[in-house]
Order: C-alpha cells, then structure tokens, then sequence
C-alpha cells in the first residue's frame, strides 16, 4: 500500500508554520497536472494538437495543448486560495490573484515543458517553483523576482509512460506517481537522491559549433565519458538523470548567447530540486539559486544534475 500525496502532505506540512497552505497549493497543482495529462494522452483523437497560431512571449510557436495547460493550472491553483500571483511561460505578464493573508505564495511556472514533442508521442511535463511572499507585500510582476534560494518548494510533473509527480521542499525530494484507476498520486519514489554514480549526459550535440571553446572542451570530456541521452522535453531529461545519475547543459550558445531556457521558472525549480536531492546546478558563471533576476521571462544557461560533474564541468568551460 502507498501513500498518498495527500495524506503525505498532511502529515508532513500540516500545522508547520513554514509550509502553512502548501498542502493546498499542492493539491492544486495535482489537480491541474491530472487534468493536462488526460488531455495530452487523448490529444491526437481530441484534435488537440498544432498551434494555436500565435507565438508567446519568447517569440515561440504556441501549442493548443500550451494554452489548455496553462489556463487549467491558472484555475486550479486560484481556486486553492493560498496563491498570490503567478508567472507563467506563456503570459507577458504575470497573473495576479489576491492579497489576503492567506494568498502566501508565489508561483512561476512552465505549464507544459517540452510541448513541440507531443505530436510525436514524447514525454512533456509542467514545471513549478514556489515562494512565500512576505505579509503584506504589494504583489505585482516585480514581487515575483526572487531569487531562486528563497522557494520554499518546487514541484515538476512528467507526463510520459505514467504520470509523474515529483515535490521538493528543504532537504526533502518525493516522487509520486499517478494511479489512473482513482486518479491518486502515490509515493512510489520517496527520498529521492541522485546517485554518485553518473552514467549519462544530456546536451543538444547539434549545437557544437555555436558553443565557446571551453564549452565544447567540457561537452567532448562528457562524450569520452559518458552515454549520451537528450530527450529535448527538459522535463524529461531531468527526471531520467535525477532517478539514474546524469547531467544536462543547455550553455550559451552563439545563436543564444544568453541561455535558451528560462531561469524563473525552468531553471530555479529544477535547481531547487537538484540541490535537495543532492545534485547541483550552475550557470557557468555562477548558482543558479543565487542569481538575482531581473526580468519574469529571463533566459540562462543551465549546468544541472550530479554535483561532482557539474562542479567538473563548470571548471572545464571556464579555462
Ligand atoms: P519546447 O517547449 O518549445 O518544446 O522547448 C523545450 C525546451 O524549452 C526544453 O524543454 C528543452 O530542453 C529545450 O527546449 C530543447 O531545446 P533544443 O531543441 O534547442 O535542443
């Protein structure tokens, strides 16, 4: 027999005055996450799939299936009633939702990672990281600019050959999995480190020529020593190195000098993640929990995954 998420939040969260209303900010998320992976499961019949015709904020093509997860988990997490505002991939600017006492987080959020691999069939997931803001603090687009040390949670979730959800809070990384019969998430993963052992990395290969000579001395020291895996849904990527040991770098390249993948809410939360799980995740030039953001939709490199390999490689792309 499992637990549940929802008896392990109780029974981990409730009462605590840290995580007061987490519980509900986590059920929330659930909830939307089970409503999005049974629309990308029936997309293709649904007629779900292809673009809306637009393009976000990033200058990217969005997806039907962008904007569905988007507004659900918009929903979701404004009915829990303890979310402030939230910044989400694919709105310019970000959603405000209260200012009571009890709106006590912040949310930032990749609502559906990986979306250009649905019509082929290949794990997506969402990604979420969470802040307390502070009683009384005015909420508005600059309110979201924290830094990525100060969430007090993270959670991302992968819709792929089962529905993963998985939570990080301080010093602790849960894994849940979704059983389709209730639409329960049980702990089927609990404690998760990532192994010493790294067997992979991650990169996009195709972009050798773009990246600076330190950078690819870094990327050929990996490829002499390690399996390549690169799924090219972040999510994904991140979940197989996280459960079996690997690192994945998105550096800058020349065609994006700045990073391809967002810091709020791509990269802070896996960071989060990686840290309590004993990883670690770096920009090149610095922790990324320790950047100070400047804008809701900024962009970096990513270096994440096994800490020792990380902390290689960082050294390697800066001589
Ligand atoms: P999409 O959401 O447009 O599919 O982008 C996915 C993503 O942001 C991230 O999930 C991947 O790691 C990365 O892009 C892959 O980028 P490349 O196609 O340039 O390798």
């Amino acid at each position: 027999m499992y637990i549940s998420l929802t008896e392990y939040s109780s029974s981990s969260w409730k009462g605590s005055e840290e995580y007061d209303g987490l519980e509900a900010v986590v059920a929330g998320i659930a909830e939307g996450a089970t409503l999005i992976q049974a629309k990308v499961r029936a997309a293709v019949l649904a007629n779900a799939v292809g673009t809306t015709g637009e393009t976000n904020v990033q200058g990217e093509i969005v997806q039907i299936l962008d904007t569905f997860s988007s507004k659900t988990l918009v929903s979701t997490l404004s009915q829990c009633g303890r979310v402030a505002a939230i910044g989400d991939e694919e709105e310019e600017q970000s959603t405000v939702i209260g200012d009571s006492a009890r709106h006590q987080y912040l949310v930032q959020m990749d609502p559906l990672d990986g979306s250009s691999n649905i019509d082929v069939a290949v794990s997506v997931g969402s990604i979420l990281g969470i802040w307390k803001r502070q009683a009384d603090e005015k909420v508005t687009d600059a309110t979201l600019l924290k830094k990525g040390k100060e969430q007090v949670a993270a959670v991302y979730t992968v819709y792929g050959s089962c529905t993963m959800m998985v939570v990080a809070t301080r010093g602790s990384v849960q894994g849940f999995t979704l059983d389709p019969a209730n639409r329960t998430f049980c702990l089927t993963n609990p404690n998760i480190r990532i192994p010493e052992k790294n067997s992979c990395y991650s990169t996009n290969e195709g972009n050798f020529k773009g990246l600076d000579s330190g950078t690819q001395k870094a990327i050929e020291e990996l490829r002499n020593t390690y399996s390549l895996r690169y799924v090219g849904s972040l999510v994904a990527d991140f979940h197989r190195n996280l459960l079996k040991g690997g690192i994945f770098l998105y550096p800058s390249t020349r065609k994006n000098p700045e990073g391809k993948l967002r810091l709020m809410y791509e990269a802070n939360p896996l960071a989060f993640i990686a840290e309590q799980a004993g990883g670690a995740a770096s920009s090149g030039q610095e922790r990324i929990l320790d950047i100070q953001p400047q804008k809701l939709h900024q962009r970096t490199a990513l270096i994440i995954g096994n800490k020792d390999v990380v902390e290689r490689t960082v050294i390697v792309m800066n001589n």
